[in-house]
């Protein structure tokens, strides 16, 4: 059994005292696109910071449950509410994949929830921010699933097969929930002032930590280069984050919302936007998990876990009975 080490891969020298050839035959694999499935051999730093990436991916969608679910009592409509239980449930969904996808490297699935209790796992820093106001759940789907399609779109091809077909689906889903978000931000940015007032509100607050999700810049980004290689990761952090803005400022524009960045324009020379710096003291206090709001999130977790072994002590009681009677 894997024991899951969250302990920093060795990088590719550590995989030099493994099999030449195996090792030849994994990396001419991986040049030529093909998929790595659970039963192939993989170099020991390949497996790690795949449990890594993909755990705490698993992490983030159980975890980015709780600020939505926040607002399911005080949803302003029933049609509202149905659409952000939907929503709910298929982040839920997604961490299933995801958990399940890990697994397939020779974790436990008790391994990972407790690596999250514990804070030896991270989750990503967009949900260690407050939902303040409706406004905030359209900013969420429309940014911050808007930021999560944009790095899952390039997941599809990532080298690991069961990582890459989770996320076909979980692509599928998120362009829905993209879109509900943006519909319902468009509702408040054409209805009463203060509706407008609140939708700005949320766009101002919501903004920099969605360019955060991306991860800290490619010159401080002590993961990427391998994980390129890899072919885990297919883009860096700075062109995802990059095609991001460029994506999402027009769709403001047709909001009639304003980005809170005055450094924020359009560069003809290199077709993209140009911004201003992101507070990167933020994020790494909110990585850190600094602020009582990630206390919260954590505690409500273990919380869920606990009230809830009751569950799954049934479905394992009623699992064992059905072996026992297939078996006489
Ligand atoms: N938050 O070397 P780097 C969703 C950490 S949820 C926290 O660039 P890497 C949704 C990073 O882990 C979507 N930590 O790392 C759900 C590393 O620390 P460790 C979530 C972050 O892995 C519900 C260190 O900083 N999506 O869609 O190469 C409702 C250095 O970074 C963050 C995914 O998880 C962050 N934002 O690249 C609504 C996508 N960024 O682990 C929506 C899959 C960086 O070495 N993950 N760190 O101690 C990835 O693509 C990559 O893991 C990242 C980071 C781009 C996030």
């Amino acid at each position: 059994m894997y024991t899951v080490d969250y302990s920093k891969p060795q990088d590719a020298r550590a995989a030099q005292v493994e099999d030449a050839d195996r090792l030849a035959a994994f990396d001419a694999r991986v040049a030529a696109d093909d998929f790595i499935e659970p039963k192939d051999w993989m170099p020991e730093a390949y497996r790690k910071t795949l449990i890594r990436q993909i755990s705490q991916h698993a992490h983030s969608e159980v975890v980015g449950m709780l600020p939505e679910g926040n607002w399911l009592t005080r949803a302003p409509s029933l049609r509202r509410k149905a659409i952000l239980l939907a929503k709910i449930q298929d982040e839920g969904g997604h961490g299933l994949y995801l958990y399940s996808a890990a697994e397939t490297l020779g974790v436990t699935r008790e391994e990972l929830i407790e690596a999250l209790h514990s804070g030896r796992a991270k989750y990503s820093t967009i949900f260690n921010y407050p939902t303040l106001t409706w406004a905030d759940i359209g900013a969420i789907g429309w940014l911050v699933d808007g930021a999560a399609i944009m790095n899952q779109v390039a997941l599809q091809r990532t080298s690991y097969g069961p990582y890459a077909r989770a996320m076909v689906r979980i692509c599928k889903e998120e362009s829905f929930h993209q879109r509900q978000g943006y519909e319902a931000l468009m509702v408040l940015a054409n209805g009463t002032h203060a509706q407008r007032r609140m939708a700005q509100d949320a766009l101002n607050r919501w903004w920099w930590p969605s360019l955060m999700m991306f991860g800290p810049p490619d010159d401080n980004s002590p993961n990427s280069a391998q994980s390129i290689r890899w072919r885990i990761k297919r883009e860096t952090n700075d062109e995802l984050r990059q095609r991001f803005i460029d994506a999402t400022v027009p769709q403001a524009e047709a909001l009639g919302l304003s980005i809170p960045d005055p450094a924020l324009k359009w560069n003809e020379a290199t077709q993209h936007y140009d911004c201003g710096q992101i507070d990167w003291e933020e994020f790494y206090a909110v990585v850190r998990g600094e602020g009582a709001t990630a206390k919260d999130r954590i505690q409500a977790r273990i919380d869920a876990w606990e009230k809830n072994a009751w569950v799954r002590e049934a479905a394992l009681a009623h699992a064992a009975k059905r072996s026992t009677k297939q078996a006489a």
